[in-house]
């Protein structure tokens, strides 16, 4: 359905002309400094081009910060439209637009990439690896994650935002009941992000399997890392999954196949079924590699070994599984039958063990532990009750029975929150000031990190704890407003009042990171906290490229901190070896650029420029496979410099 040209930019509502002006305003003053300081040539050799792990996870960091500061707007505008009864702040169709940017940006674009952000930096590091398995695809990965990110964002100005709701069931998705280009957006944006995605699971495997360190076995690996690597599996299992469903989107939605539609024998139910047997492991893929941080955290900043090493890694490896088997539950009142529901309802409530066992081994390794309580720590340490809130409220939901009652309610707009917020977001936070030495070279200040802590997490609280009780009362999710007579005020308002301490809270966050930046000593040992596992056994501030002039061997589980126990030095020695490294790539971020263009077109039923820009992808990979070169050494002499100036620093 071609769209007319005078509905091609979004216009007439206030809030999206801001929008339009400020982005306008931020490229135009980001391409004068860029030109002003020559910092061009640095940015793409540096940045655009570059395969070092460390950098690629900054970016992926930052984007994700840029995506948690949308989605947070888009909430902060939800929660100020139901704060009283009959506001008209947004209009309909403004507040479905908004709440499915927001789920989908917060899942897709902000959790997701956050962890891998975080990942990416760490994991070569833990293993005492040199990099990823595949630096160039890791470039790609990044790449065409963020051309995802920028085709999903740029619906609200150009075309028109998805506003079927973050699943996006049939038949609402179907061009009939969302006409426009926005359903287009969301399966092509998603997809696009998606390969990135898969590509990432698929080298994060290579990588924990085959790129330890000599002596690092499976069962010796810390944490995170073994968290990262049920992670990559799942993703792996249930990406797949997606990809295929928002293929055939895609098809009913430009090619008027009926896949999903109602007419011409679409199955509606066949979209539910695979958008949650991906969706459901989605879950996993944002709260395992959120356990590892908590993992570790708790590990450093109470001096102790984790408690219950293979209990965790049981436990895991069985969540991993049953998240394939339960997500009928997100649609126990869509007609099944008992049978189904009762075994749905049982895998679901089956979770809370393994999860349960994670709690408890958190809580034994606090347990006698000489407790520091650094911004970390109180994020880890914060997560523990709110995470057991969310669980519970989960048991609930997960009694199909009950949940007829309160299906489609606020109490699930809380149960996730809770579930996502306490996993997830403080998770990232947590991580990102745990291993903010490691890439910045300088600690995250603690006085302001604590008070974005106390705000943030009373804030959450005073948000979203009283929307059990508006589900309950019977306050339905997705709608944009109430009447005086439903009394639901006094609870809303006391919500979004929560809501803006959260805001604030992140508002501060930003702010530190600026403050410290000026002001936080310089980090000179590479190891801030008293850290126990190998990422701290190099220099701080983005570690050289290489990562270890020397490659560490490991016999203990804690690796660095058996070290230092033993008190070896990994850089006693300064007889070193070149190294192999692999090459900057500039196919990586053209190739990513071309499929954003196929997309782009794809969203518009530009039939021309989306077959010459997949005939452009097609170019750039027969570039790739002629591309022999395989990468250079790192000279004795460039380790001796670099090693000697970490040592000055
Ligand atoms: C400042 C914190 C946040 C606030 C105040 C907030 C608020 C909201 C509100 C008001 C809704 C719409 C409820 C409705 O009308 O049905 C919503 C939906 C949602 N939120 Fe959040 N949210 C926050 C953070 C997050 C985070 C961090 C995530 C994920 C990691 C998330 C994921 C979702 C999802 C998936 C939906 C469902 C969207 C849909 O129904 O399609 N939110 N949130
Ligand atoms: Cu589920």
């Amino acid at each position: 359905m071609p769209l007319r040209w005078d509905e091609f930019i979004v216009t007439g509502d206030p809030f999206i002309l801001v929008a339009q002006i400020s982005i306008v305003l931020t490229s135009i003053i980001a391409v004068v400094a860029l030109t002003y300081f020559k910092k061009w040539k640095y940015v793409w050799n540096n940045w655009v081009t570059t395969v070092d792990h460390k950098k690629i996870g900054i970016m992926y960091i930052a984007c994700a910060l840029l995506m948690l500061f949308r989605g947070g707007v888009d909430a902060m505008m939800m929660r100020t439209q139901l704060a009283a009864p009959e506001l008209d702040f947004l209009s309909g169709q403004n507040y479905n637009e908004i709440f499915t940017t927001h789920g989908t940006i917060m899942i897709i674009f902000m959790a997701m990439p956050f962890l891998i952000g975080l990942m990416n930096v760490v994991v070569p590091l833990q293993i005492g690896a040199r990099d990823l398995a595949f630096p160039f695809l890791n470039n790609l990965s990044f790449w065409t994650f963020f051309f995802g990110m920028a085709l999903f964002n740029i619906s609200f100005i150009i075309g028109g935002s998805p506003s079927a709701g973050w699943t996006s069931y049939f038949p609402l998705a179907s061009n009939d009941f969302s006409p426009g280009v926005g359903q287009n957006y969301y399966a092509l944006g998603i997809q696009l992000s998606g390969i990135g995605t898969l590509a990432t699971g698929i080298n994060f495997i290579v990588t924990i399997l085959r790129m330890r360190t000599k002596g690092m076995s499976l069962m010796k690996m810390p944490m995170f890392t073994w968290t990262v690597f049920i992670t990559s599996l799942i993703i792996v299992l249930a990406f797949p999954v997606l990809t295929v469903a928002l293929a055939m989107m895609t098809f009913d939605l430009l090619f008027g196949t009926h896949f999903f539609t109602l007419q011409g024998e679409g199955l509606d139910m066949l979209w539910a079924n695979l958008f949650w047997i991906w969706g459901h492991p989605e879950v996993y893929i944002v709260a395992l590699p959120a356990f590892g941080i908590f993992s570790e955290i708790i590990s450093t900043f109470a001096r102790k070994k984790l408690f219950g090493y293979n209990a965790m890694v049981a436990s895991i490896v069985v969540i991993s599984g049953l998240s394939f088997l339960v997500w009928v539950h997100h649609f126990f009142t869509m007609g099944n039958s008992a049978a189904v529901n009762s075994f749905f309802s049982i895998t679901t409530m089956a979770i809370s063990v393994p999860t349960g066992v994670k709690i408890f081994n958190w809580l034994f390794t606090l347990h006698k532990g000489k407790i520091r309580f650094t911004s970390p720590m109180l994020w880890s340490l914060g997560f523990i009750p709110n995470f057991v809130v969310g669980g519970v409220t989960g048991v609930m939901l997960a009694m199909a029975a009950a949940d007829y009652q309160y299906h489609n309610t606020y109490f699930l707009v809380s149960h996730f929150h809770y579930v996502l917020i306490a996993a997830t977001v403080f998770s990232c936070f947590a991580g990102l000031i745990y291993w903010y030495p490691k890439m910045f070279g300088h600690r995250m200040n603690e006085r302001i990190g604590k008070w974005v802590f106390w705000i943030f997490m009373i804030g959450f609280n005073v948000c979203f704890f009283p929307q059990y009780f508006l589900g309950l009362d019977g306050m339905p999710r997705r709608i944009y407003t109430y009447l005086e007579g439903d009394g639901w005020f006094t609870l809303n308002f006391i919500s979004t009042i929560g809501a803006f301490m959260m805001a604030a809270a992140f508002a501060l966050f930003v702010y530190n990171i600026y403050y410290s930046w000026r002001y936080e000593k310089r980090d000179t040992t590479g190891d801030p906290w008293d850290g126990r596992t190998l990422e701290w056994a190099t220099s701080s501030a983005i570690p050289p490229h290489y990562n270890f002039a020397h490659q560490p061997e490991v016999s203990e589980r804690d690796a660095f901190w058996d070290m230092k126990e033993k008190g070896i030095d990994l850089n006693a020695s300064t007889d070193y070896e070149k190294i192999h490294m692999p090459n900057n790539t500039w196919l990586g971020p053209v190739m990513a650029f071309f499929m954003f263009t196929a997309s782009f077109a794809l969203v518009f039923s530009w039939w021309i420029p989306a077959i010459l820009s997949g005939v452009a992808i097609f170019v750039c990979m027969i570039f790739r496979s002629f591309d022999y070169n395989d990468g250079y050494y790192v000279s004795v002499e460039e380790i001796e410099e670099t090693e000697k100036k970490a040592k000055e620093a």
